[in-house]
């Protein structure tokens, strides 16, 4: 029976929210009206008890983290997106990191008997970073550990890279498949919409290239992630077109994983006039996309960016999956003004993080296969020596 709260509840919700919710718990798809209602007119504890319904009969109690690490190649790049704290204009010539082959090798080789199983490569897109260079880097990383997946390179990279090569999307995925790129990251989406495209992010790939490369990458059998850059100019419908288009493609080839929501941060960019997002829209953002994207298997709250007590409350809208250890190795956040400047997190931490919101951890490898589950483990049995506080 439900309490007098929850009847009040229910009884006071509009015929239309009512709607969705019974949808939701049939487990039919909403459409797209139906998500932007529900951004505009649900409040949280709906949206979080819609979500969280949702969330757990997918994955119960499961909170899936990885153990990777990331190298950035470059900071350089050639486009000019308004929001990107992190670049430094090629045409400029300003003064910014390249990593050589061996660099990035040796950073590879600086976890060597370590139990890491991800490689997350991102960076700026610069000329003389092309594809032979990055196939060369795939090869020597593939070579000293096969067993080290790796994720590698947006859609912005990729199409630069293969327009430069003069190589179809499948073309050129091949053969960087061949030379061991695993899968592909969700980077570079930003915002489908091509009005708020052109205002933020105006000369990379725009949409329909973003999503001709994962459909190419799906087709070639290599999984991705999808982002969405939110809670800077564009509004509720964006978003709705922005997950409607990911949630077709999805439809079509059933290659994505994961969908990772992006706050947008104002530090030192050519946005920090625009507010950031509050914690309720944050949450709000999550749970729609839960509800939303029902052909997506996997939600991520990116912890760096989000921040660990944010983290663990996004447990509760929808999300089932924090990212990884990652180990102070990626600046893109921090220098856009990120909760975490120096993102890092044991195994300790991370399996601590998650109990103390009463779930389970469960350590997966990139495609979402078990390696261990934590949640029978007690915590000082985990190496890292988690810090409770
Ligand atoms: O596309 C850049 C975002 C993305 C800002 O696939 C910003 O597992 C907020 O996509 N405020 C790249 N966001 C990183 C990325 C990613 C991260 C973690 C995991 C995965 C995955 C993918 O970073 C860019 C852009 O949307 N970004 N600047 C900023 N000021
Ligand atoms: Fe370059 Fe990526 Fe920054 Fe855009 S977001 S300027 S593509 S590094």
């Amino acid at each position: 029976m439900l309490s007098a709260g929850a009847e009040k509840t229910l009884s006071s919700l509009s015929t239309d929210l009512k709607a969705i919710q019974e949808k939701v718990y049939a487990g039919e798809r909403i459409s797209d009206e139906e998500g932007l209602l529900l951004f505009e007119k649900g409040s949280l504890p709906f949206l979080g008890a819609l979500a969280n319904f949702i969330r757990e009969k997918k994955h119960g109690d499961i909170v899936y983290f990885n153990r990777n690490f990331h190298i950035e190649p470059t900071n350089v790049c050639v486009f000019t997106c308004n929001f990107c704290s992190y670049s430094r204009l090629y045409a400029r010539r300003e003064e910014g990191w390249e990593l050589s082959a061996d660099q990035m090798l040796h950073m590879v080789k600086k976890y060597d008997g370590q139990p890491v199983t991800e490689v997350h490569i991102v960076g700026g897109v610069h000329p003389k970073m092309n594809l032979e260079f990055f196939a060369d880097v795939l090869r020597k990383i593939k070579a000293h550990r096969p067993g080290l997946h790796i994720k590698g390179f947006t859609a912005v990279e990729l199409d630069y890279m293969f327009r430069k090569a003069k190589k179809t999307n499948e073309e050129g995925l091949a053969y960087l498949k061949e030379a061991g790129l695993d899968s592909l990251p969700g980077g570079g989406a930003e915002i489908f919409d091509e009005v708020i495209r052109e205002k933020i992010c105006a000369d990379k790939v725009d949409s329909q290239g973003w999503l001709a490369i994962h459909e190419a990458a799906h087709k070639l059998g290599m999984h991705s992630n999808a982002t969405m850059l939110y809670g800077h100019i564009e509004n509720y419908s964006h978003r709705i077109d922005h997950m409607s288009r990911l949630r077709n493609l999805q439809d079509k080839t059933g290659g994505f994983n994961t969908f990772i929501p992006l706050k947008f941060r104002n530090k030192d960019n050519d946005m920090s006039h625009v507010p950031e997002s509050n914690i309720v829209e944050d949450m709000k953002m999550y749970a729609v996309a839960r509800i939303y994207l029902d052909n997506f298997p996997h939600l991520k709250a990116y912890w760096p960016m989000l921040g660990r007590q944010n983290a663990q409350l996004s447990l509760s809208f929808g999300v089932n999956d924090i990212d990884g250890t990652i180990d102070d190795t990626t600046k893109i956040y921090s220098m856009a003004g990120a909760e975490e400047q120096n993102p890092s997190m044991t195994t300790g931490e991370l399996v601590a993080l998650i109990k103390q919101v009463k779930r389970k951890p469960v350590e997966r490898g990139t495609l979402y296969d078990i390696i261990k589950d934590y949640s029978a483990i007690e915590l000082n049995d985990i190496d890292g020596n988690a810090k409770l506080n």
